[in-house]
């Protein structure tokens, strides 16, 4: 049985990071996704109450970025160096912020039409644009995100750039640096294979 166990709902969303990394550095665990309706029963038996939790051992780990920083000292995905380190926990920080700007509009009261211009006239410009044009700034020139190899930084980039369709962008045409590290990024064997099998799901 793998030592691992994720629990998380049928998307990919605040889980898929997590996926990667034990996909990339070829760490066994249990993907577990709980049906909507079987939730609320559920709910009670997971501390805290929310998803994703990791199960390792008899602790039950709660918070998707806590998680994907320890799948990825195992998968040997963090640098040593405390800065670099560091930088990629910002980045992380600043992708979850976005994300939860975008499920903000998504889960809101208003119609779709409203959410679209809502997307497309507040969150674009305002959350991911200028993120964007400051990601392709740092990696014009450079072969990662920080240091010479693979980080988990480099991982959560693939995974947000992944589901740009979601906000009505629908390629990295207009940024090229961001685009070649995507290419790469999704090339990665394990990433590639895991991009051909992974469940379907909306989001
Ligand atoms: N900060 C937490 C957020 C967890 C969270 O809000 N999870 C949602 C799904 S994305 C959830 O469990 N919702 C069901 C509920 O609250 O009953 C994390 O990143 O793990």
């Amino acid at each position: 049985m793998a030592e691992y166990k994720l629990i998380y709902f049928n998307f990919r969303a605040r889980a898929e990071i997590v996926r990667w990394i034990f996909k990339q550095g070829d760490i066994p665990f249990t993907d577990e996704r709980i049906n909507r309706e079987d939730w609320p029963e559920k709910k009670n038996t997971i501390p805290g109450g929310k998803l994703p939790v990791l199960i390792v051992k008899e602790y039950t780990l709660p918070q998707s970025l806590a998680i994907a920083r320890f799948a990825a000292k195992k998968a040997k995905l963090v640098p040593e160096n405390d800065l670099e380190a560091a930088f990629i926990d910002a980045l992380a920080d600043t992708i979850y912020e976005i994300m939860t700007e975008f499920y903000k509009i998504r889960m809101s009261e208003k119609t779709e039409e409203e959410k679209k211009k809502a997307q497309k006239e507040e969150f674009l410009p305002k959350f991911v644009l200028p993120v964007m044009e400051k990601l392709e700034k740092r990696l014009t020139g450079r072969e990662w995100y920080v240091s010479d190899n693979l980080t988990w930084g480099d991982l959560a980039l693939g995974v947000f750039f992944s589901d740009l369709k979601l906000f009505d962008l629908d390629n990295l045409a207009k940024y090229p640096a961001l685009k070649a590290h995507y290419e790469k990024v999704t090339s990665l064997p394990r990433i590639k294979e895991w991009l051909e099998t992974r469940p379907k799901t909306e989001a």
